[in-house]
């Protein structure tokens, strides 16, 4: 450690600290727009473009910015002189001086770091006047780029290359005219752009906002020709409470539920209903390619790849294009759910498909895409309807004028609102394949599993390998690979392209945390500890449940005696299962 002096408060810091993390460690906060800091993700940016942070060390004349200046012993700092005070407010009315002032219309508008700043220091007047550059919008159907308001922080470009490893994003073109874009400024949808949202949860302006379908919302509750039904995926409800004031990882199933009601929907569903369906076909899939490949069938590919995740199945296709034969053709719990809605519940309910729309609520920016998608809809009805994000249901809420923590609790509908412990672990990074081993070891040994908790399949470490003893394939453990991020995502396929990891089976997420870090989750700027507690809340919903096992939820039985006949049948391959392109 070195000895510093902040403010002339005498500090003990770690060696290698910034002046802005030491500053943190004795409660003196320095403003920036552009540094973000998300150590337990390996993700640090701190370019001192913004130039915000700026302090003065040992009286000297120069400044230097504290996000990226190190402390050193003797080193004495101020952050707060007025003086300083001063320059971040020139700085400020800088930024703002060609920065549209939109605020009403904002899609940020009440989440912008930049908004918070610009009220922290009273800028009523902008003394500046800037050139204004103006940029085509880009609109895909899941995000839009409004680059006029971009402040140059880049931290979509870091998250893009560094932590995704997507690419996509870099700054282009020169002076005032340089702007994050693809390539060639293209448009997102031109591009191998995963969707996954994760430029816009780091974005801290509206530059980067997902496409708003909530008014798309309002028109189909105001027909009165149309069913409305909505699904709500896992992580929405360890998320939503944040929107009102509940601590992360607070589970407000109920008070949600009944939210949608007074919202007017006609029935509220759970995706988890379909997460278990997932199950079934996906361990189906896993039993059948352990099976052939015990009998000793050459063909077999192993390791299966979960294929729930848009976003990561939008990056295979990009980036794995050779591989496309390894993910299992499960659709994901959002498509299922639609196809069997459609095909199924509103012939039992005799509602037409193009009067019945399904809406799902979803922590995912990627799911909007995924909706999208061709493949998914019939004479050009698509399965899903729309898609909205965790946040988009909060602004429903509250535009329907109502006060969510006054709420009852109340129950999902049936059939489709019954879930098992298994399904709700589907937003966590590792879930998905716990799940899938809980029904895979039973229908591979024919024993019953008594411990359902797979606690090596857990954590939030980037990417790791873990073993299941109960299940052995060939004399050894069945090995599983799990990774979240698609930078270890690409680390992960690698190794298995390269023959340097064996694995039977790998569970990929496109974000961190899983679903529960989606791109369309209340905003958690940069605090991982937001993800860490709605880990630990979607854990706490399964250890709760008596049914954990998916293929012991009874509607899910009834389902396949009524309607879908067996696991990877003619019906189930026809209407819940998909292909992949190139
Ligand atoms: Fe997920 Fe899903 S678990 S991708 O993370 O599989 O978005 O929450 O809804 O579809 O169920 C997201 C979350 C889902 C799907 C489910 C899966
Ligand atoms: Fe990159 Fe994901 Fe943003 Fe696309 S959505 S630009 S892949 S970070």
């Amino acid at each position: 450690t070195v000895k510093i002096k902040i403010n002339g408060i005498e500090v003990e810091s770690p060696k290698h600290a910034t002046i802005l993390a030491a500053a943190k460690s004795i409660g003196v906060r320095i403003p920036t727009l552009c540094q973000l800091k998300m150590g337990d993700i390996g993700y640090v940016h701190d370019p001192a473009s913004c130039r915000m942070c700026v302090v003065e060390v040992n009286e000297q004349e120069n400044l230097y910015p504290a996000c990226e200046t190190k402390v050193y012993e003797g080193m004495e700092i101020i952050t707060n002189s007025a003086e300083l005070i001063q320059i971040r407010k020139n700085i400020l009315e800088l930024i703002l001086s060609n920065h549209p002032k939109d605020c009403l219309t904002c899609s940020k508008s009440g989440e912008c770091e930049l908004q918070d700043l610009a009220d922290e220091f009273k800028i009523k007047n902008i003394r500046f006047e800037g050139e204004k550059s103006v940029y085509r919008s880009d609109s895909s159907p899941a995000i839009i780029r409004d680059m006029d308001k971009c402040i140059m922080c880049r931290r979509c470009e870091t998250m893009c290359n560094k932590i995704q490893t997507c690419n996509i994003l870099s700054a282009v073109n020169r002076g005032f005219e340089t702007v994050v874009a693809p390539s060639h400024e293209k448009d997102l949808e031109d591009t191998a752009c995963t969707f996954c949202g994760q430029c816009v949860a780091v974005c801290p302006v509206g530059a980067l906002h997902e496409k708003d379908y909530t008014w798309e919302v309002v028109d189909m509750l105001a027909n009165p020709s149309k069913t409305v039904i909505v699904q709500v995926a896992p992580a929405v409800r360890v998320a939503l409470g944040e929107e009102f004031g509940h601590k992360p990882g607070t589970d407000v199933t109920g008070k949600m539920v009944t939210a949608l009601r007074r919202i007017g929907f006609d029935y509220v569903f759970d995706t988890n209903f379909a997460a278990d369906l997932t199950i079934m076909e996906e361990a189906a899939e896993l039993k059948s390619r352990v099976v052939r490949y015990l009998d000793g069938d050459k063909d077999v590919k192993l390791p299966i790849l979960t294929s729930c995740c848009p976003a990561w199945v939008k990056f295979i296709e990009h980036n794995f294009p050779d591989m496309l034969d390894i993910p299992s053709t499960a659709k994901s719990p959002q498509q299922m759910f639609s196809a069997i809605a459609k095909e199924f519940w509103a012939k039992e309910m005799g509602i037409k498909r193009e009067d019945l729309i399904v809406v799902s609520v979803m922590p995912c920016l990627a799911k909007k895409y995924e909706a999208s998608r061709e493949e998914f809809s019939k004479d050009g009805n698509p399965d899903t309807d729309i898609s909205i994000s965790t946040r988009e249901l909060a602004s429903l809420i509250n535009q329907s004028g109502i006060s969510f923590n006054m709420l009852q609790e109340e129950e999902f509908d049936k059939p489709f609102g019954m879930s098992s412990g298994a399904a709700n672990i589907f937003g966590r990074t590792g879930g998905v394949i716990e799940a899938a081993t809980r029904t895979a070891y039973e229908w591979i040994t024919g024993k019953e599993l008594e411990n359902v908790d797979f606690k090596q399949l857990r954590g939030l470490e980037g990417s790791r390998v873990a073993e299941i003893p109960e299940l052995q394939i060939d004399g050894a453990p069945l090995r599983i690979g799990i990774a979240h991020g698609l930078g270890d995502a690409r680390k992960l396929l690698e190794k298995v392209k390269n023959k340097e990891e064996v694995l039977h089976a790998i569970e990929i997420m496109a974000c961190k945390g899983g679903c529960i870090g989606g791109g369309g989750q209340p905003y958690h700027h940069g605090k991982f500890s937001i993800i860490k507690k709605r880990f630990d809340g979607i854990q706490a919903i399964d250890s709760g449940k008596k049914i954990r096992k998916s293929h012991e939820n009874p509607y899910i039985k009834e389902l396949y005696e009524k309607f879908l006949g067996e696991p990877m049948g003619e019906k189930a391959h026809e209407l819940l299962h998909t292909k992949y392109f190139s």
